[in-house]
């Protein structure tokens, strides 16, 4: 869809599309209905959204969005931030996924709540979780019981920034093996985070990624932004991870 203006808080960047808050759907033959389409969906979103954060701010619970590319390592950090913060602080997972309970089940008997969302059954196969599948997560989690809910989106650099699920944060993973220009290429997920973890440093003697390149091609789409060095693997940078993550609860 597109809403390269769109920002965590509502506001927009008229300039970039001045004919239309949903884009410029000008060459479709349909174009008008395409934009009053997309207007409803993504109102009908923010409506849910809203409600989700009333939900969660009248719970005491601080929700991460956390997203990524397929496979840059968000079970894989989730695996061992369970570990990590284990017996202080009182974690809920949402783990989605187009399919199957495999990334679900990585996380159960880890000490969190975890409910699974599968947009497979029942949400047409979405690439990403909207707030209506947040908002029916819920039910398998006890909120009043947790400190913090970090929602493993479906793994996608694109759609899953554009849907806000009524969280305080968004963080993303970045895998090392992607690329130092994916920030300029994808701007819409990196623009709308407060934090990149950079994940797979264990692998940067044996790749020829230019980590400087990479943060200085982020912040010219994110100017400022916090970023993390991490390795789920080894565990490297995890401690940061889980302090960046206390911090916005109020636990540490
Ligand atoms: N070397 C290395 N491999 C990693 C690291 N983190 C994750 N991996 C590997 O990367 C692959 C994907 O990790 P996942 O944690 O499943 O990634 P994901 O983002 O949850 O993937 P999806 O849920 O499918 O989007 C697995 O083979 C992990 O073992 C890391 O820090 N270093
Ligand atoms: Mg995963």
């Amino acid at each position: 869809m597109g809403r390269f203006h769109r920002h965590p808080d509502g506001s927009e960047h008229a300039h970039e599309h001045p004919s239309h808050g949903v884009g410029d759907h000008s060459g479709y033959d349909s174009g008008p209905l395409r934009v009053e389409i997309l207007e409803q969906i993504l109102g009908e979103n923010d409506s849910v959204a809203q409600a989700n954060a009333d939900i969660f701010n009248r719970s005491g619970v601080c929700v991460i969005n956390l997203m990524s590319s397929p496979g840059a390592g968000k079970t894989m950090l989730l695996e061992r931030t369970l570990r990590e913060l284990d017996g202080t602080t009182r974690i809920g997972i949402i783990e989605g996924d187009i399919e199957t309970s495999l990334d679900a089940d990585r996380l159960t008997g880890l000490g969190a709540q975890v409910s699974l969302v599968n947009t497979g059954n029942g949400f047409g196969g979405e690439c990403h979780l909207d707030a209506t599948m947040v908002r029916s997560s819920l039910r398998a989690l006890d909120l009043g019981a947790l400190d913090i809910v970090i929602i493993e989106n479906v793994g996608n650099l694109v759609c899953p920034a554009e849907f806000l699920v009524g969280e305080h944060a968004r963080a993303m993973v970045y895998a090392v093996t992607e690329g130092e220009e994916k920030p300029l290429k994808y701007p819409v997920m990196f623009r709308a985070v407060d934090v990149v973890v950079v994940n797979k440093i264990d692998l940067l003697e044996h790749l020829d990624f230019d980590l400087g390149l990479f943060l200085a091609n982020l912040d010219l789409v994110n100017h400022g932004v916090r970023t993390i060095l991490v390795s789920a693997r080894t565990g490297e940078g995890i401690d940061e991870w889980c302090s960046w993550l206390l911090s916005r609860t109020g636990v540490s």
